[in-house]
């Protein structure tokens, strides 16, 4: 690829906001320094702030086990965890059970005591409070003309100690979530949906058990997509697309970014949008899921429902969540 520095005009300017210090880079002054010397150093030594946040890992019904931000309200998925590039995230995690867990983020820094791994003993035993610290930056200039990039981007969290070292069993009964670091300037949604594609269910339900998002007509919502378990999945959303690339919104007429609605969403991975609730097709009932056929088929299908600019229930709505709520899976691969 070409030095973005050079190729991009938009890139040029942030470089130089750089060296004046506008874009103050939080917490990067401890990362690896084999990443090359950086072009600015003044500006990198700006501090960004520090968000605390205390989690509560639960047992849930059914077996399964989540994450919340107060005693009694974990759920599956766990919350939005959110920070700006530059900012640290303090998790101070209260393990309720009586079984060993973490919580283990993608896309962001952190020290081996925060890797919430038992390889480095870093994990919450039964009933232990621990706390997990978490780092973030922002894009800088590095050595050989190239940009380091940050950390923003739509990641997630989930345990890495259940069960086995990988955490395989606090994966399947929930432990995971949405992590979203931003740059800041991007704009915010208005409503979020997190979709787990986890083995055969979304948010370990199946369908017509599936989680219903619903939103206004024209609101803004994003869509924070997860992949985990042990299978291959496709994300597809009906009558909405995006654009592939750090937040589905093309940046400008020229932007090259392909424009899509359906995606990859592979164990470990993870990808997010913002739509504008039935742009151009109006409210409906409109459904996303898996495009393994026998994934949609087995139950990995789940409806969004646009309303009226009102709030009011479009004509055919209600018809078409009661065929969804009565229809059978075929469970067969
Ligand atoms: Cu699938």
């Amino acid at each position: 690829m070409d030095d973005p520095a050079l190729s991009s005009p938009r890139h040029l300017s942030r470089r130089s906001l750089m060296t004046t210090g506008v874009l103050a880079a939080g917490a990067m002054g401890v990362a690896a320094p084999a990443v090359g010397t950086p072009l600015t150093g003044p500006a990198r030594a700006s501090a960004g702030v520090t968000k605390r946040v205390t989690l509560y890992a639960e047992q849930l019904p059914g077996g399964l086990y989540g994450y919340g931000l107060a005693p009694g309200q974990a759920t599956v998925p766990g919350p939005v965890l959110e920070m700006y590039e530059g900012d640290t995230l303090e998790i101070t995690l209260v393990n309720t059970t009586n079984q060993r867990l973490s919580i283990h983020p993608h896309g962001v820094d952190y020290s081996t005591d925060s890797d919430g791994s038992p390889l480095n003993a870093s994990y919450n035993g039964p009933g232990e409070t621990r706390t997990y610290v978490w780092r973030s930056r922002e894009m800088f200039a590095a050595s050989g003309r190239r940009f380091m990039p940050g950390s923003a981007g739509y990641w997630h969290y989930h345990d890495h100690a259940m069960g086995t070292d990988h955490g395989t069993a606090g994966v399947a009964k929930g432990l995971y979530g949405a992590l979203i670091v931003r740059r800041r300037g991007d704009i915010l949604p208005e409503k979020q949906f997190t979709v787990v594609f986890h083995d055969m269910t979304i948010n370990n339900r199946m369908a017509p058990d599936t989680p219903m998002f619903e939103a206004n007509l024209g609101q803004r919502v994003e869509w924070i997509a997860i992949g985990h378990g042990n299978l291959f999945h496709t994300f597809h959303l009906h009558a909405h697309r995006w654009a592939d690339n750090r937040t589905g919104m093309l940046e400008g007429p020229s932007d090259p970014s392909q424009v899509i609605d359906n995606k990859d969403l592979n164990p470990g991975s993870s990808f997010g949008f913002q739509v504008l609730a039935g742009e151009g097709v109006g409210p409906g009932v409109w459904m996303y899921h898996c495009h393994v056929q026998n994934h949609s088929d087995g139950g990995m299908v789940g409806l969004f429902l646009v309303r009226n600019a009102d709030g009011s229930m479009p004509p055919g709505a209600e018809e078409a969540i009661h065929r969804f709520r009565g229809h059978t899976h075929q469970h067969g691969r």
